[in-house]
C-alpha cells in the first residue's frame, strides 16, 4: 500500500463556484463586446458544460446550438481570439472579487502543507485563470503553495481524458497509488480513474448534483469548515463529518486496499 504524498485539486467547481456567475458571464461578456447576440443562460451554459474547455466549448456550442451562425474562414484564430477577451473579462471578475473559494478550501490546504503533503492544481481551464483565482481568493503568492500548476493547453486532450493528470504526476513523479485528487464533476471523475487514481473526493455543486460519480471514494456537498460542516451523499467511508487530514488518509487506505 502506497503511502499518500499529494493532493490534487480540480479548480472549477472544486476550490470555487466558478461556471454559473464567472465564467458564464464572462463568456457572454465576450461575445457582446465582439458584436454577437449570442447569449448563454444558466440552463443552456449547464448542458455547454458537458464540454470541457472554453475554446472547446464555443466549438461545440457553434456545432450544435447555432448551426446558422456563418463561421469566418479562419475559425480557429475567432475562437481563440473571442476566448482571449472571456478570459480578461473573468480574470477582471476575480480581481473585483466576485468568486469566493468554496468552503473548507483555505482550511484544508493550511492542513495538508502542515503535514507535508504536497500540492497540485490539475484543470482545464486556461492558466492566467488560476493565478487570478487564487491570488485573489487566497492571498498573493498562494500559487507558491501549489508544486505543479497543470492547466490549459499544456495537454491536447482535456478532462475527461487523463492526460492532463498523467502530466502532473510525471512532473512530480509521483504514481498514481501515492495521490488523492479533488473533483466536482463527472468529467473530472472520468479523468481521474482514467488516471488510475482510485482516492478521489467529488465535492458537488449546483451544476453538478446530479452527475454519475461511480467509482468515487467519496461524494460530499462540501469539504466543510467546522467540525460537522461536511455531509457525506455516497462512499463507504464512516464517519464523514468534516473533509480533513485524517478522513483524507482514511480514504486513500480503503481506496488501495479494495
Ligand atoms: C472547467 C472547465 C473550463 C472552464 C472555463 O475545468 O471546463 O473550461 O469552464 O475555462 P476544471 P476556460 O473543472 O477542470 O477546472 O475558458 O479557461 O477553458
Ligand atoms: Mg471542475
Amino acid at each position: 500500500m502506497a503511502e499518500l504524498k499529494a493532493l490534487l485539486f480540480d479548480v472549477d467547481g472544486t476550490l470555487a463556484d466558478t461556471e454559473r456567475d464567472g465564467h458564464r458571464v464572462a463568456f457572454n461578456s465576450a461575445f457582446a463586446k465582439a458584436g454577437l447576440s449570442w447569449q448563454w443562460n444558466e440552463a443552456l451554459y449547464g448542458e455547454l458544460l458537458s464540454v470541457t474547455g472554453g475554446k472547446e466549448r464555443i466549438r461545440h456550442y457553434l456545432d450544435v446550438y447555432n448551426r446558422e451562425f456563418e463561421r469566418p474562414v479562419d475559425l480557429d484564430g475567432f475562437i481563440a481570439s473571442l476566448h482571449q477577451s472571456k478570459t480578461d473579462f473573468y480574470v477582471g471578475l476575480l480581481e473585483r472579487g466576485e468568486i469566493p473559494m468554496r468552503n473548507g478550501v483555505r482550511r484544508l490546504l493550511d492542513e495538508a502543507q502542515a503535514s507535508g503533503l504536497r500540492l497540485a492544481v490539475v484543470t482545464t481551464t486556461t492558466p492566467d485563470n488560476v493565478t487570478a483565482l487564487l491570488e485573489n481568493g487566497l492571498g498573493k503568492g498562494s500559487e507558491m503553495m501549489f508544486e505543479v500548476i497543470a492547466a490549459g493547453d499544456v495537454v491536447p486532450a482535456k478532462k475527461p481524458a487523463p492526460d492532463i493528470y498523467l502530466w502532473a504526476m510525471d512532473q512530480m513523479n509521483l504514481r498514481a497509488d501515492q495521490c488523492l485528487a479533488l473533483e466536482d464533476s463527472h468529467n473530472g471523475l472520468r479523468s481521474v480513474l482514467s488516471a488510475q487514481i482510485r482516492s478521489l473526493v467529488v465535492t458537488i455543486n449546483g451544476y453538478t448534483r446530479d452527475e454519475d460519480f461511480t467509482g468515487a471514494s467519496l461524494v460530499v456537498d462540501q469539504l466543510g469548515e467546522t467540525a460537522d460542516g461536511s455531509n457525506k451523499l455516497a462512499g463507504e467511508i464512516e464517519p464523514v463529518n468534516l473533509i480533513d487530514i485524517d478522513l483524507l488518509q482514511r480514504v486513500h487506505t480503503a481506496a488501495w486496499s479494495a
